[in-house]
């Protein structure tokens, strides 16, 4: 038994330099460190992001108070319980908080005490992190992801209104995962020359999530075309295809989205995004519609779900409440996954296997704001979801959870399986 003997909070900086919450939790088996991560176009029905508001200190960003209630409330009711109790844990810090959004405590208190808890647990068991996320999902894991790696950034991660996020390459012909994430760098080398020899050096100026930001470039098509080019020179053509995030509830104002100067109903967009899937080899679209515009989503999914995998992260904001209505109406058939969304790993395993239950694929991602955190990679193995989204590669808060991967798929060694263009199979589930 090596049970919890101290549990420590700090404040740190995330990759934008705003404050996030580290957690230590220490055991016989030594200091188990995990740090939360933060949105930028974050959902309104998401967990609270508990912030100080004290203009003094870090623009009122500072997280002080989640940081005392990790060690005031949270930590003297966790000393002296067994690490791999983690729903048990887990259920502690919920009842603590008491809230139906952890209003009192912050999800970025709790998250990042049940992930340090969580390697506790796995070192405890003896097992590597991902081997323990899937004792504790009920399987034995040997699945590594297609990223999506964003290599254009836009939106709120760009500094730009009105326009879309995310554009992302999926290695969905690479043999393995390896593989894959050297198409992706290759290309997005290649991307970045493009870029330089149309716009200079304001060409290759780089967003949030690592990926280029080209101000000028206003029109999607134009960002695609750029994007297919770079693969096609990196050698790639058709092995790499198009995944979208245009988070729209960024650019929904009064019932109308507004891209640029243009303005479009909720069937005027699904018509833009069919359009796009004409032109384009797009595999995947997240968020092409409103975090409350079920309407749309429902009229999406049965428009393009056949072909294009229709992904929920504002809309379902990986809570079980929010998945169920959206299987009950046929909305989507993917949910991103975001451990802060939601704010404990149990809670996060429990929208999983709804989705996984239901057919469904789930995306596993990171936040704009991220850090040296790798956890996100041990968990997308650890559920065998086969698609982990954590920006371009490049950038050591991305590459963090790509470098990992790589460790975990050399552990594997032959057991280790790439799902390729199945991604969205259901055997992964
Ligand atoms: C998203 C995410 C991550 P943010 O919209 O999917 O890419 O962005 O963390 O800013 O919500
Ligand atoms: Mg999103």
């Amino acid at each position: 038994m090596s049970n919890i003997k101290k549990i420590k909070a700090r404040e740190v900086l995330d990759s934008r330099g705003n404050p996030t919450v580290e957690v230590d939790v220490v055991t016989e088996n030594g200091i188990f460190r995990a740090i939360t991560h933060s949105g930028a176009s974050a959902g309104q029905h998401e967990a609270l992001e508990l912030r100080d508001n004290d203009k003094s200190r870090y623009l009122g960003k500072g997280t002080l108070k989640a940081v005392e209630n990790v060690n005031k409330i949270i930590a003297p009711k966790l000393i002296g319980l067994d690490p791999v109790a983690q729903e048990t844990i887990d259920n502690v810090m919920l009842k603590l908080d008491g809230t139906e959004n952890k209003d009192k405590l912050g999800a970025n208190a709790i998250l990042p005490v049940s992930m340090a808890v969580c390697k506790a647990g796995a070192a405890s068991k003896g097992l590597s992190l991902y081997e323990y996320v899937g004792e504790l999902y009920g399987i034995i894991p040997h699945m590594l992801p297609v990223p999506m790696c964003n290599v254009i950034n836009g939106g709120k991660h760009a500094g730009q209104e009105n326009s879309i996020q995310e554009h992302m390459l999926m290695p969905t012909g690479a043999k393995c995962f390896c593989e894959g994430i050297r198409m992706v760098s290759e290309s997005y080398h290649h991307l970045a020359k493009l870029l330089k020899e149309k716009f200079g050096a304001g060409g290759v100026l780089i967003g949030d999530e690592g990926g280029f930001a080209p101000a000028k470039m206003t029109l999607v098509e134009d960002r695609l075309e750029i994007m297919l080019k770079a693969v096609e020179n990196a050698g790639y053509e058709g092995l790499i295809k198009i995944a979208m995030d245009p988070a729209s509830s960024e650019f929904f104002y009064n019932g109308k989205y507004k891209i640029g100067k243009k303005s479009f109903s909720g069937g005027e967009m699904v018509d833009f995004y069919a359009d796009l899937c004409k032109k384009y080899p797009i595999i995947s679209i997240e968020d092409g519609l409103a975090e409350d515009d079920w309407k749309s989503w429902v009229l999406m999914t049965k428009k393009l779900g056949a072909k294009v995998q229709i992904v929920g992260d504002d809309l379902f904001v990986t809570n079980t409440k929010r998945i169920q209505k959206g299987i009950e109406l046929g909305a989507a058939n993917s949910v991103l996954i975001k451990l802060n969304q939601i704010g404990s790993v149990t809670e996060t395993l429990n929208s999983i296997k709804m989705a996984h239950d239901q057919g469904w694929t789930a995306v596993v991602s990171h936040r704009s704001g991220e850090t040296e955190d790798y956890f996100i990679a041990d968990l997308v193995v650890g559920i065998s979801a086969g698609q982990i989204k954590t920006g371009a590669p490049a950038r050591s808060d991305r590459n963090a959870k790509y470098n990992q991967l790589l460790r975990i798929e050399e552990e594997l060694g032959d057991k280790a399986e790439y799902p390729g263009i199945d991604f969205r199979l259901d055997h992964l589930a």
